[in-house]
């Protein structure tokens, strides 16, 4: 079968699922919410990864559907962590095909309704290079009025327009890892890493560094002032039940 049909099958049959990765306060090391990351468990393929399905959800014309069985059942987690006590934030990926979709904002508000979840616990994470395009950058207002966080996901490898980010309500930079990964060897690095931190703070953006592997970059990242920090070092991303432990062992 065709990868397409099956997805459609897939989606129907229920068979992706979402891991969580955390996010960590860069001062404190306390968790400070987690990245739903979809996967999906093909009963012969096994795990297949995002970056193989979600190309041709998109040119199948399944994103809105896959999007939107990702944001429900997000928000159901967090009010399954709310029952066990846990208070947690999750951030969702979204395309620039899924901003430009005017169903977007009636179900994102349904399903934080059908699940009792206050908009300040979800952010939506967008790439870069959504900021070339007009039409998806024309909902983040309706976003942002929903009372969701915003942010730029990989940042500062693509096309950033720093006009507009000064306009847009985002609120979060997320330095994309190939920008440090030699940080603790490269002075460049850390100039880049030092330009992109205090540019976000008069902004008013919060700076996390995705895909922080060693110890050294964590402390190198943390001596120039990022906020967050989020990767393989910390943990994996994991299922739901995993999380709840891995959280629970924190507290
Ligand atoms: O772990 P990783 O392989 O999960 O993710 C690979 C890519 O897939 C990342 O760029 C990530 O943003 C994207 N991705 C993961 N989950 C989703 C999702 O639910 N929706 C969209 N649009 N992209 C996703
Ligand atoms: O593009 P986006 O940032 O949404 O996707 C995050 C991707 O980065 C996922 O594929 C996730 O598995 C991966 N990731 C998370 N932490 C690390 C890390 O420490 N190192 C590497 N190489 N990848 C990571
Ligand atoms: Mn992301
Ligand atoms: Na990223």
């Amino acid at each position: 079968l065709a990868l397409q049909t099956e997805l459609r099958e897939a989606l129907a049959r229920n068979e992706l699922v979402l891991y969580y990765q955390p996010k960590m306060d860069a001062r404190s090391g306390l968790i400070t919410g987690v990245e739903a990351l979809v996967r999906w468990h093909h009963p012969q393929r096994g795990l297949v990864m995002p970056g193989v399905f979600i190309p041709v959800a998109e040119r199948f014309g399944l994103i809105g559907q896959l999007g939107d069985w990702v944001t429900e059942e997000a928000c159901r987690q967090l009010a399954e962590w709310r029952s066990q006590g846990l208070r947690m934030r999750a951030a969702i990926n979204m395309s620039a095909h899924q901003l430009r979709q005017d169903s977007l904002l009636p179900r994102l508000k349904q399903a934080m309704e059908n699940h009792a979840i206050d908009p300040s616990q979800l952010t939506i994470e967008i790439i870069e290079s959504v900021l070339m395009d007009d039409a998806a950058v024309r909902s983040f207002s309706g976003l942002a009025s929903l009372g969701v966080g915003l942010s730029i996901d990989d940042f500062g490898i693509g096309y950033c327009n720093f006009a507009l980010l000064r306009k847009l309500p985002v609120k979060q930079l997320k330095v994309d890892r190939s920008l440090f990964t030699d940080i603790q060897n490269s002075a460049d690095a850390r100039s880049v890493v030092t330009a992109i931190v205090q540019m976000a703070h008069a902004l008013n953006l919060r700076v996390v560094a995705e895909g922080v592997e060693t110890e050294r970059q964590r402390d190198t990242l943390q001596a120039l002032d990022c906020d967050e920090m989020q990767g393989f070092l910390f943990a994996r991303p994991m299922p739901a039940e995993k999380l709840t432990l891995w959280a629970m062992e924190g507290e």
